[in-house]
């Protein structure tokens, strides 16, 4: 008999949407978007309803696995859980608790995900990741200069009179934002696309204007000084809610516009008739991620705040310098969710430095790394070092769905549920302010698959400290929703709806209050200064340039883009495509005119880090110079491109550098 019921896209994106699961035989059939969720609307991607197959899928991993010379072994989970618990309990006696690193990402946006970390700060403290190859750079960036990385509501796009698309490949990666960005198109917005890459927003949009990757924090400088030179600032926003602005103007002071026009390869008119369009408001910009995977992404960000300030955009309807909406996450409960004060002993290493920082570590050695909800393999930077580094470790333990890069190294393979085998909820801190609830919805998991919260639990019990986890999944859901309950949201009525609105602030900064140390909008950073000794803007360019490092871009004169597969969440769906996979190298004309590339060549692309082979797709409408490969690629297909990658952090230490990235091609 065939039943219909509501649920959630787990997967790490944008929209979050809410789903109509079609379940037959305790067997999902079909998955469809739900029309009664208010942003998402009925409409969802190929990505989220291939979590039908993925959950199908006879690839899955339905049993534990030990390594026994060299080969996989099924072993029970008692076995399995009983020679780990002995292990951790042996490494916290003689090294202690942090030889143990905890290596995860975000593949699952549950918010019962994070008790992996309430099982480590129990556990003693083990060695954990800080910063972000997502994010990273960006978000701390806009904590220096807002206090925090807030969003407009996806509804006042509606006020907008110019909207500025800047580094985020809205019709691939945030579909129900390109929805509405046809729609505000229709009634007369104007759209703007500042991009590398003519990508499918860029097809839409009144202006694209490509740049040279990594040089838009120059561009917002440029923006600025045109503003100012044509008097079009907002004088009563800089008079009475900025800090810092003089150092800004000096800053601007010391580089002519030709200059800038010269690095950015953005032509100066262009540059001019911008100034035009952000003081022609409101003009929102809406950021992607893409551009701050640069060294120089944090003050990138900040530039085009200060942009986004110095115009009027902030804290006005229809404006904003829109990038992330922290405010989502930090609605629920996590303190008393993860525990942090239980730890004992804590060290933390960069997940962007995380393999060298295993080949280094000594006080104490990295004995055991966990993995969840993350495949290193594929999608950390300087994938030669990453392998190395978790080949190097006596136990390596992955917690799994299917035998990807990362598992397949493996001394223990734990295989886990998909959503839709357990009850959670969930959410995304990108773009909408709604939390959706995902029933469990197949009472009868396939093999002998374990949710992670059951993996935890009996680890604890093991471990000595079960009564830490002696909750039901009803209790811990209303941990996480505690405070929240005195503004009407609770589990009940998220059960009953299948999603509600948070209660954050949809115009962020209305107020003009910012929740920095002067409680202004900073163009020098109070944060900054100490943190990291300075919090001036600067005209930074990034680590691989020609202006950085001329002799690397002699050798290796292109730009590498590894931006998001279309068809696939990072390394999550190629394996579910059917047919053959290959890596495609999309290559900017003027690269395929040089070296007389055409459609179908087999090239390799390398540097001093490594190689990739791959097919060659001529680009229309790139920046010269410009190569991209998609992120995500497993081996067996001829990945991971971030063999290509640098480990390098961001200027503030918090985000990757993964498009920092300088390679040669040729045929072969
Ligand atoms: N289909 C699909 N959707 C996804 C994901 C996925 O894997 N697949 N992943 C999800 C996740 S986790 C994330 S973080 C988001 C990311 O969402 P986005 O930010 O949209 O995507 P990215 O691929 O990170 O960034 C790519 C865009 O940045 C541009 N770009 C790169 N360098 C520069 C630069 O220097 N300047 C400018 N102006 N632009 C630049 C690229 O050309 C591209 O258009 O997508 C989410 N949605
Ligand atoms: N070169 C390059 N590298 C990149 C990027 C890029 O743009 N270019 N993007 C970066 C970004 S933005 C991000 S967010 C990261 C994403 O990096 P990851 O989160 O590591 O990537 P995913 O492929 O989404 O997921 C990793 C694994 O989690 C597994 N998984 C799914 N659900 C669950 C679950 O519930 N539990 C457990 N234990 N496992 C689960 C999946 O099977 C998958 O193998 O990649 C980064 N890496
Ligand atoms: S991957 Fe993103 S767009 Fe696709 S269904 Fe999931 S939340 Fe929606
Ligand atoms: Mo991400």
């Amino acid at each position: 008999m065939q039943k219909t019921g509501k649920s959630a896209c787990p997967l790490n994106c944008w929209d979050s949407c809410g789903f109509h699961v079609t379940i037959e035989n305790d067997k999902i059939i079909k998955i469809d978007g739900d029309p009664d969720h208010p942003i998402t609307k009925g409409k969802i991607c190929g990505r989220g309803r291939m979590l039908e197959a993925r959950t199908n899928s006879s690839e899955r991993l339905l049993y534990p696995l030990k390594k026994v010379n060299g080969q996989f072994q099924q072993i029970s989970w008692d076995q399995a859980l009983n020679e780990i618990a002995v292990k951790l309990d042996n490494i916290k006696e003689s090294y202690g608790t942090t030889a143990v690193l905890h290596s995860h990402d975000y593949a699952n946006n549950g918010i019962l995900k994070n008790l992996d970390q309430r099982f480590f700060n129990c556990y003693g403290g083990v060695t954990e990741l800080y910063g972000s190859l997502c994010w990273g750079a960006g978000i701390e960036a806009q904590k220096w200069d807002f206090g925090n990385a807030l969003s407009h509501e996806p509804e006042d796009i509606y006020n907008s009179k110019n909207i500025v698309i800047w580094g985020r490949n809205v019709a691939r990666t945030n579909m129900h934002f390109y929805e509405k960005l046809l729609e505000v198109k229709k009634r007369g917005a104007k759209l703007f696309v500042i991009d590398p890459l003519a990508n499918a927003t860029a097809k839409i949009a009144n202006e694209h204007i490509t740049i040279k990757p990594g040089m838009d924090g120059l561009l917002a400088a440029g923006i600025i000084k045109e503003i100012l030179r044509l008097g079009l600032e907002d004088r009563h926003f800089l008079e009475h809610f900025t800090y810092g602005f003089g150092d800004l103007k000096k800053l601007l002071n010391e580089v002519s516009l030709t200059k800038l026009s010269e690095m950015t390869e953005v032509p100066a008119a262009t540059i001019t008739r911008l100034a035009e369009v952000f003081t022609d408001k409101p003009t929102a910009i809406y950021m992607g991620l893409g551009l701050q995977r640069y060294k120089n992404g944090g003050n990138t960000i900040r530039l085009i705040d200060a942009l986004a300030a110095v115009s009027g955009n902030v804290g006005i309807a229809g404006g904003g310098a829109n990038y992330a909406n922290i405010q989502v996450g930090q609605s629920f409960a996590f303190a008393e969710l993860i525990l942090p004060n239980r730890r004992q002993q804590h060290r933390q290493f960069s997940i962007m430095k995380q393999a060298e920082e295993v080949l280094a570590a000594t006080d104490p050695e990295i004995k055991m790394i966990i993995v969840t909800c993350g495949n290193p393999l594929t999608q950390i930077p300087d994938s030669t070092v990453v392998e190395k580094a978790f080949t190097s470790v006596e136990t390596l333990v992955v917690i799994e769905q299917f035998m990807t890069d990362t598992a397949k190294l493996a001394h223990y393979v734990l295989p886990t549920t998909t959503a839709f085998e357990e009850e959670d909820f969930y959410y995304s801190s990108m773009y909408h302010h709604y939390v959706n609830y995902g029933p469990q919805l197949i009472q009868d998991t396939p093999g002998e698959v374990k949710s992670e919260v059951w993996i935890w639990t009996e680890l604890a019990k093991m471990l000595g400290f079960g009564d830490e986890f002696a909750y039901t999944r009803e209790e811990w859901l209303n941990i996480t929703l505690k405070p929240l309950v005195a503004k009407g949201i609770t589990l009940e009525k998220l059960k009953k709806t299948g999603t509600l609105e948070l209660p954050v602030a949809k115009i962020p900064w209305y107020d003009k209050r910012f929740a920095t140390p002067s409680g202004k909008f900073e163009f020098t950073s109070q944060l900054g200064e100490e943190k990291l000794g300075s919090g001036l803007l600067t005209l930074s360019v990034p680590a691989e340039s020609k202006w950085t490092d001329p002799l690397r871009a002699e050798k290796y004169p292109y730009n590498l883009l590894t931006i998001h597969p279309l068809r696939s969440n990072h390394s999550q769906n190629y394996h579910l495509l059917g047919g053959k996979v290959n890596l495609k190298v999309e290559v900017a004309r003027n690269i395929a005119a040089e070296l007389s590339l055409e459609n179908g060549d087999v090239v390799r692309v390398w540097n001093d880090r490594g190689e990739v082979k791959g097919i060659v797709s001529i680009l229309t409408g790139a920046h010269p110079n410009t190569i991209n490969i998609d992120e995500g690629i497993w081996r067996k297909f001829g990945g991971p491109v971030n063999t290509l990658t640098s480990s390098r952090p961001s200027d503030n230490g918090l985000g990757s550098t993964l498009y920092d990235c300088l390679v040669n091609i040729e045929k072969i």
